[in-house]
């Protein structure tokens, strides 16, 4: 059994989406063949040292007790988390893997993405995204103090809701051109993101053959996952 889960947007303030984490992680998570976090696992992440932080460790110890046990992370970064880094893939076993990323699962080679470069739509998004993404920017980020980089991004998580807020539905979502796209260059019918909250099974045809998108719900209400049982994909929700 493969889990896939995304988006659940940890913060130590949510304690209901925590105790769901910490019950999946005790129970379902244990004993799968892998489970892959497809980004935006915390709320925000402004570099490893949020470690030091209570709640940050403890689901790192979680973490690290499933990886322990047998059971491999894989983790994504997400929109949110893009700066979490190898010491916390040192403190929980996990393996950080790149988006885009196919793996085969149950000899289906599925395309991993957390979904947000399929937002084409929103081109001032996709324009952030590839500042927040430079290398030497996140180092200039990273070398302030703790607490200067999280008042910048409370700054900038403040401007963000603003500018989601004004932006149409449409746009949030994934575009149908750039996920044709996305089955053509990988060659797969499969694939599995999250980001844009709108969990289900999407099947459509690509230069006519049958391919499947599924999305990840996030954990807000009521939360879920995806698990693939040999070979066969289910989305559970809580
Ligand atoms: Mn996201």
């Amino acid at each position: 059994m493969h889990l896939f889960i995304s988006d659940l947007h940890l913060s130590a303030e949510r304690s209901e989406a925590n105790e769901k984490f910490f019950g999946f992680m005790e129970g379902k998570a244990r004993g799968a063949a892998a489970l892959y976090v497809l980004g935006d696992l915390f709320e925000v992440w402004v570099g490893d040292d949020e470690l030091k932080e209570k709640f940050s460790g403890t689901v790192a110890s979680s973490f690290a007790a499933l990886t322990k046990s047998g059971t491999p992370l894989y983790l994504m970064h997400g929109n949110r988390d893009f700066l979490l880094g190898k010491r916390f893939c040192r403190a929980t076993g996990a393996t950080l893997l790149e988006d885009p990323t196919v793996v085969d699962i149950d000899g289906e080679p599925t395309l991993l993405m957390h979904g947000d470069t399929l937002c084409t739509d929103d081109l001032e998004y996709q324009a952030w995204r590839r500042k927040t993404r430079n290398r030497l920017l996140q180092a200039v980020f990273l070398a302030t103090p703790l607490g200067g980089r999280r008042w910048i991004s409370a700054k900038v998580r403040e401007k963000s809701k603003e500018l989601v807020a004004g932006k149409p539905a449409e746009i949030m979502d994934v575009n149908d051109g750039a996920v044709r796209e996305a089955f053509r260059r990988h060659g797969v019918t499969r694939m599995i993101h999250g980001h844009t909250h709108r969990p289900g099974k999407h099947e459509l045809e690509v230069d006519g053959r049958r391919r499947e998108r599924w999305v990840l719900p996030d954990w807000y209400d009521p939360g879920g996952y995806l698990e693939i049982t040999q070979g066969k994909a289910s989305l559970v929700s809580y």
